[in-house]
């Protein structure tokens, strides 16, 4: 099976490997500019050969693995264009060595996901999931819903104070809360608190909110001895990237009462959520949907198709990561 792009488009259009499912629109933005080819290298390997010397970009998603083997596949590459603002899935290393760009959608997304960690934390907190059920399966009639656990005024830790971090910082404020944060180096131009570490910031908070990069720097980052600082009374939230948890020994944290419970839109294997994580009362899981509204996917698909006509226009890029 190949996907390429029907003959309307211009023959010397350039050649992009999309290597996610991207969002619809985005792949009809892709198909009217390039010719396209989805995901061949994983469903067509024969056309892959055939193609993989005139491919001239990627277009990924913020969970796509290009690896530096993939990478060689493609000696004509010129630019990875990522739709999200992490990267961690790409090999920016191999990619510099090559003189390939490598662009993402940075502040684009801010407010979305901050709203989702906020979103997340009330849940958890407040139960809402569980109270929805409550009214539907007509539990009411029998009494009152079990109390939850009040927000406003808690303790806040903000594991990554980057944009998104910092857009997490502002809501929680509106919210009374007390907000500390960790992250390699202190903010100088910061209002809040620094912690020198995951494992003292968690010590210190109620609710330990984690949106650092992925990658090898942060993996596991959460790990068992951090989990055990947060407590039965702390509430884990990860709208970062499932690699950053140790997700074994978070569902064992959740399991003993070690914390008392997790809102968690990111994973360490997606699709694929354990079983031991769904059985459990205490958390609320959402499939990675921080930057999933109607709203929010237009502006990174202009952004990250913006970036791939920027280069093929020989124009400056529009959002390219950092160095
Ligand atoms: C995904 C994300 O890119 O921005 C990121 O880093 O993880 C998300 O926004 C999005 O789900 C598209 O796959």
């Amino acid at each position: 099976m190949t996907t390429e792009t029907p003959a309307v488009v211009d023959p010397g259009a350039p050649d992009v490997l999309v290597v996610a499912k991207l969002w619809p629109p985005m792949m009809e933005s892709l198909h009217a500019s390039f010719r396209v080819h989805d995901r061949i290298h994983e469903t067509d390997p024969a056309a892959f050969d055939a193609a993989a010397p005139r491919i001239r970009a990627i277009a990924a998603s913020g969970e796509s693995k290009v690896g530096r083997e993939l990478i060689a596949r493609m000696p004509a590459l010129e630019i990875i264009s990522v739709f999200g603002v992490g990267y961690d899935g790409i090999d920016v290393t191999a990619a510099r060595e090559r003189g390939i760009h490598v662009t993402h959608t940075p502040n684009v997304l801010n407010d979305e996901v901050a709203d989702l960690a906020i979103a997340l934390m009330l849940a958890v907190a407040r139960r809402i999931p569980q109270a929805d059920r409550y009214v539907r399966e007509g539990q009411w009639k029998q009494g009152p819903a079990p109390l939850a656990r009040k927000v406003s005024g808690a303790r806040l830790g903000i594991v990554g104070l980057g944009r998104i971090g910092n857009a997490i910082a502002r809501r929680a404020e509106s919210f009374d809360m007390s907000i500390a944060y960790t992250s390699r180096q202190p903010k100088a131009e910061s209002p809040y608190r620094y912690l020198p570490s995951a494992a003292a910031l968690a010590a210190e908070v109620d609710f330990l909110v984690v949106i650092t990069p992925g990658g090898a720097a942060t993996r596991k980052l959460i790990d068992a001895e951090v989990l055990a600082a947060l407590g039965p009374q702390g509430y884990l939230i990860n709208v970062a990237r499932g690699s950053v948890v140790d997700e074994a020994a978070l569902i064992e944290a959740l399991q003993n009462g070690t914390i008392a419970g997790a809102g968690l839109d990111v994973f360490e294997n997606e699709p694929n959520v354990p079983d031991a994580l769904c059985a459990l009362d205490n958390v609320v899981l959402t499939p990675h949907i921080g930057s999933a509204t109607w709203q929010t996917r237009r502006a990174m698909s202009d952004l990250s198709f913006g970036n791939l006509q920027a280069h093929f226009a020989g124009q400056p890029l529009l959002s390219p990561v950092p160095q």
